[in-house]
């Protein structure tokens, strides 16, 4: 049985290997492709078990997914292979996957180092780099041939680790899986996913029981695993497809909370746990908290703090980054809780860039359990976005309000994305922009200008009485770009000083402010907001790990706006 991220994977290849050989309407056909791709990883049911029960009418069903799309899947999941997607492979031997990931390399210069250097994969770029032939390439000077070497550095470094959001939903279903099994009291991953860092190393599973080769057998069985790397009485390591690795570890229920402590870490945090024990004449492991012999905490996480003289700490706070101090003063702030956003200040609609319409992503939001979207579409200057210009704009505001009246429960307020440029002024008048209920500032150009030059872009945008909202601030794309140069400092200053809210873009990709940063804001008492930056309908759940990093920046409710209700935040703005 075919899993949908499989599909999605071979669905994407062939967009971009579409993309790469080239040819009359290519950009129209791979978009396709990947908006399918895109629908069908977010999936919520298996689109082969689908297709088992009702055939490629099931299929057409899906959003974004057409006859000829259909005819592709059908054959993936009957054959386990594309036959277009081979040929293109065949007539196009390249490593996609590992191209990709360089930043800068679209479909086309892709193809032009595959017809004139022969390249196929990252060690081919690599040496192509070094041997200084890059520069003789049509396009290509010195100076991009440094900068490709850079990139290929930034893309070794992040390798091995996996965006979070790429895992999660496969983390989250097997938690499930083992929860059910017999004789599993708690089951959960642990580690750095359940501190939700950006980026996951590995996954550990933790599960109690009495009886552990029930979960151990389950677990080395499944449909997701590679290959065993090793079982023992109560401990598995195993291969994911993929190719993440996960361990699981069975403990008895009296130890679940002291082994969770433990296995969720991190190891600095918890190395000064024991360090604290020490000093109690206590002694903390895996099995519990004893005092001599004897065993006084352990079943709980919560009674393991306890008995240390510490409230208990959020995971996604255990980083030894002065959490421990505050615990011990009883002060761990109230951090802002999953679920509890009323709002989503960026949604994209198929107006620019998004894949649905504004009607279908407000009934999403609805769905979601928000009570208002900010509809907020690319501006002019972003042409490959499909950006509006003022008419379109005020249009578009004008069907929001109009939207927002029709709806029950569902408030549309109009906003936009608008374009920081190069000198720092935006792309649209400002005579437009006071129209609109809310503005949203962002670069997308320019990125290689110095910090100095940048930071006054984004420092000018902050001071434009129009603009709200600074979103995705650092621009950084997390495995795959740096993103621009930015004294985050002073930015964070300026918008104190505007009154100008920071974003936190909740795409699992950007994250932006990362965790560290949105600290540094919260520290100072600049305001969040937490947007999904939708452009598909089922992109609203990507909320999930902006909250994620919020509670990593140790932010309250009260230091994100759209927690507030739509009346409140409107009044909240500059
Ligand atoms: P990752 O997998 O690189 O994203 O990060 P983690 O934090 O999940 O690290 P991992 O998988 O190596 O280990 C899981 C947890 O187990 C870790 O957060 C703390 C604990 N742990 C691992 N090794 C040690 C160690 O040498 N000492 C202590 N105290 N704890 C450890
Ligand atoms: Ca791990
Ligand atoms: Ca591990
Ligand atoms: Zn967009």
């Amino acid at each position: 049985m075919a899993k949908n991220s499989e599909i999605s994977r071979a669905l994407r290849e062939l967009g971009f290997l579409v993309e790469v050989e080239g040819g009359d309407n290519v950009q129209f056909k791979a978009r396709a492709y990947y908006k399918a791709a895109d629908t069908i990883a977010s999936w919520t049911e298996n689109v082969s078990e689908l297709y088992a029960k009702g055939g490629i009418n099931t299929l057409l069903q899906i959003p974004s997914i057409g006859r000829a799309i259909a005819a592709k899947i059908e054959q993936f999941i009957r054959e386990g292979r594309i036959g277009q997607l081979e040929e293109l492979k065949a007539r196009i031997p390249i490593n996609t996957a590992e191209l990709q990931g360089i930043e800068g390399l679209g479909p086309k210069t892709i193809k032009v180092l595959y017809d004139k250097l022969q390249i196929t994969d990252l060690a081919g770029l690599e040496r192509s780099v070094a041997e200084g032939r890059l520069r003789g390439v049509p396009g290509f000077t010195e100076r991009k041939e440094k900068d490709m070497l850079k990139r290929i550095e930034f893309f070794r470094r992040g390798k091995g680790r996996r965006i979070i959001g790429e895992v999660y939903p496969l983390v989250k279903q097997i938690e499930a899986r083992l929860l059910k099994l017999a004789g599993v009291k708690q089951a959960v991953a642990a580690g750095s996913v359940r501190r939700m860092r950006e980026t996951i190393g590995d996954i550990d599973y933790l599960v109690s029981s009495d009886s552990p080769e029930v979960a151990l057998d389950f677990f080395v069985k499944m449909a997701e695993v590679d290959e065993v790397i090793a079982r023992g009485p109560a401990k598995a390591f195993v291969k994911l497809a993929g190719g993440i690795d996960a361990d699981l570890l069975v403990v008895p229920p009296e130890s679940w909370g002291s082994a969770l402590q433990y296995f969720t870490g991190n190891k600095e945090h918890s190395v000064a746990l024991r360090r604290i024990a020490i000093a109690k004449s206590l002694r903390l492991n895996e099995w519990g908290v004893y005092e001599g012999d004897k065993k006084i905490a352990g079943e709980t996480e919560e009674q393991v703090y306890e008995v240390l003289g510490l409230q208990w700490i959020p995971p996604e706070m255990r980083e030894d980054r002065g959490e421990i101090e505050l615990a011990v003063q009883k002060k761990i702030p109230k951090l802002i809780e999953y679920g509890s956003l009323k709002g989503d200040l960026q949604v994209h609609t198929e107006r620019s860039d998004g894949t649905a319409s504004m009607e279908q992503m407000a009934a999403a939001a609805k769905e979601f359990g928000l009570e208002y979207i900010a509809i907020t579409d690319h501006t002019k200057s972003l042409a490959l976005a499909g950006g509006l210009d003022e008419e379109e704009l005020l249009d578009q505001a004008s069907k929001a309000g109009a939207l927002s009246d029709s709806l029950d429960g569902m408030r549309v307020l109009s906003s936009a994305e608008v374009n920081i440029m190069k000198d720092g002024s935006l792309d649209i008048a400002s005579n437009v922009l006071d129209k609109l209920d809310i503005v949203g500032a962002a670069i997308h150009s320019n990125f290689s200008l110095p910090i100095e030059v940048q930071t006054e872009r984004l420092v000018k945008a902050a001071r434009n009485p129009s603009v709200d909202i600074l979103f995705h601030p650092t621009g950084r794309l997390i495995n795959k770009r740096e993103g621009y140069p930015v004294d985050i400092e002073k930015v964070i200053d300026v918008a104190l000083d505007t009154r100008t809210a920071l974003e936190i873009d909740a795409h699992y990709d950007r994250l932006d402010l990362k965790d560290e940063y949105a600290r540094m804001a919260v520290q100072k008492g600049v305001k969040l907001t937490i947007d999904s930056d939708a452009h598909h309908p089922v992109h609203f759940a990507y909320l999930v790990f902006g909250i994620a990093q919020a509670r990593r920046g140790w932010a309250t409710a009260n230091d994100v706006l759209n927690t507030l209700p739509a009346e409140k935040l409107l009044n909240a703005l500059k």
